[in-house]
């Protein structure tokens, strides 16, 4: 396989690599070593909609480094869109797992009827190429999946995503391609949570929608954009609780809820990431030898174009409470 080896030491809050534009990174310590699975974003005139026409992505590659000091390696394409035999277009955001020796790649595409779905692949190595199964997990739906593999073994697949990712089709369990959000006044949507099967290729159980809510208890709604779920769950624990954190779209912000139990209720408790110059923002956050990392991605390589972003790091810190401070990763 070829290895391209790029950017010497990669720097905080700079582009991760610039010969790729990449984006929705879920970073991973696999054996000792940062592994990075992002989209893989196109250069394209074609439409830009709030249908995410825009992200047109076709295939995946895999970064990884030994350190924070250590070259960024470009593992190559790993999955192509031509290999799913499922999928039609669009391979959104992916995320990795690791259980039984094996590894995972899950993504989201959308399928021959232009129906969301989720797909696993499997490869020995953390660096791929990763084998797609034939068909998407049975009753999967919307995009990007995250998937957190608890102390005790049991893996769990959060996922969704509003507007181009189809969740609000999904609210009677059943895809209605007219379907519209929730009132403002009324509950937002919640990210969607699954247990995984022992050999990840499929759900335990009919996913379940989480529950966000205030300090009071009371869910979060629909029309507070600034708290309310968008796109880009990701679950992390520390010290005994589970974080999870998400985009909230329209108001471009990284915020976080978190709960004793995996599948919630989660409480807010506040902002993670400003917004990022770009319309999405997504991220994922890991533990590297002893410290936190955000990893997260914006436009800036490009000059602001939506669709071609750049992965960047820096680095996360938590109060003596466990509250997160927030980043603006722009400040000087
Ligand atoms: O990259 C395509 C979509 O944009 C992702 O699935 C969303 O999370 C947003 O980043």
């Amino acid at each position: 396989m070829e290895l391209t080896r790029l950017n010497d030491a990669p720097k905080p809050n700079q582009p991760l690599v610039t010969h790729l534009f990449t984006a929705d990174p879920s970073a991973h310590v696999f054996d000792g070593r940062i592994y990075i699975y992002p989209s893989h974003d196109v250069d394209h005139d074609g439409p830009d909609n709030d249908n995410g026409d825009q992200y047109a992505m076709e295939d995946y590659h895999v970064l990884s480094m030994a350190d924070f000091e250590s070259p960024v390696v470009d593992h190559g394409e790993v999955l192509h869109l031509r290999n799913v035999p499922w999928a039609s277009k669009q391979l959104w955001a992916p995320d990795a797992a690791y259980k039984n020796g094996r590894y995972y790649l899950f993504f989201p595409a959308r399928d021959r009827e232009g129906i969301f779905r989720i797909g696993a692949a499997t490869s020995p190595s953390p660096a791929g190429p990763f084998e797609p199964q034939p068909s998407y997990i049975e009753g999967s739906f919307s995009i990007d999946p995250a998937v957190l593999v608890d102390d005790d073994g049991q893996s769990y697949m959060y996922f969704g995503g509003l507007w181009g990712g189809q969740l609000e089709k999904w609210q009677t369990g059943v895809f209605r391609p007219d379907a519209e959000g929730p009132a403002a006044d009324a509950p937002a949507l919640g990210p969607r949570v699954a247990r995984l099967s022992d050999d990840m290729l499929s759900l335990r159980e009919a996913p379940r929608e989480i529950a966000i809510v205030d300090e009071e208890g009371s869910p979060i709604l629909a029309g507070d954009e600034d708290r309310r779920y968008f796109e880009g769950p990701w679950v992390h624990k520390y010290n005994g609780w589970y974080y999870l954190s998400y985009s909230t779209g329209t108001t471009h912000k990284l915020v976080y809820a978190v709960s004793r139990e995996p599948m919630g209720p989660y409480t807010f408790k506040g902002t993670i990431l400003t917004p990022v110059i770009g319309w999405t923002t997504h991220h994922s956050i890991v533990e590297f030898r002893g410290k936190w990392y955000l990893f997260y991605h914006d436009c800036s390589l490009s000059g602001g174009v939506n669709h071609k972003r750049c992965v960047k790091y820096t680095e996360l810190r938590y109060n003596e409470d466990g509250t997160i401070r927030t980043i603006d990763p722009y400040a000087e």
